[in-house]
């Protein structure tokens, strides 16, 4: 068998409104795992102000911020965590560029969505940003720590 590598990741995916009001939450989900991915919680909320604001703190000051925090509190979001080895990268590769018009095809973004503002989907853009965004949506009571019977043959 080839060798096991990388160290487990994790990282907060959002289906942003967009993606639940457009009913792609399964075309989403489905891809991460068909992938491979191992989900390790996920719920269905709507975001209060506070938390986007923390969530997007990078952000803060910027002339969309207004409205993105508007845009992620606008309605139900689906949040989960996915975890296992490069996880962060794998979730940004296939998530596509920020921008749709310039996200290849083959990516979410690029598939299914054209504008900047609703392009449907958060990913944690490293792991340190990911150990800072998971516990803005999730108690560690609230993830999983579950084998599945694939991954003898994924990783
Ligand atoms: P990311 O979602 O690919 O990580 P970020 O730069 O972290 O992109 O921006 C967060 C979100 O803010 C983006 O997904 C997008 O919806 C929105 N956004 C980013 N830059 C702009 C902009 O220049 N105009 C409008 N919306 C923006
Ligand atoms: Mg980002």
């Amino acid at each position: 068998m080839p060798e096991k590598t990388g160290t487990v990741e994790r990282t907060l995916v959002l289906i942003k409104p967009d993606g639940v009001q457009r009913g792609l939450i399964g075309s989403i989900i489905g891809r991460l795992e068909k992938k491979g991915l191992h989900l390790a919680g996920l719920k269905m909320l709507v975001l209060d102000g506070a938390t986007a604001e923390r969530h997007y703190a990078e952000h803060t000051g910027k002339d969309f911020f207004p409205s993105l925090i508007s845009f992620i509190t606008s309605g139900p979001v689906v949040a989960m965590v996915w975890e296992g080895p490069n996880v962060v990268g794998m979730v940004r590769s296939m998530m596509g560029a920020t921008n749709p018009v310039a996200a290849a095809p083959g990516t979410i973004r690029g598939d299914l969505a054209i504008s900047m503002g609703m392009n449907l989907i958060h990913g944690s853009d490293s792991v340190t940003t990911a150990k800072r965004e998971i516990p803005l949506f999730f108690s560690a009571q609230e993830l999983c720590a579950w084998q599945s019977t694939e991954t003898d043959w994924l990783v």
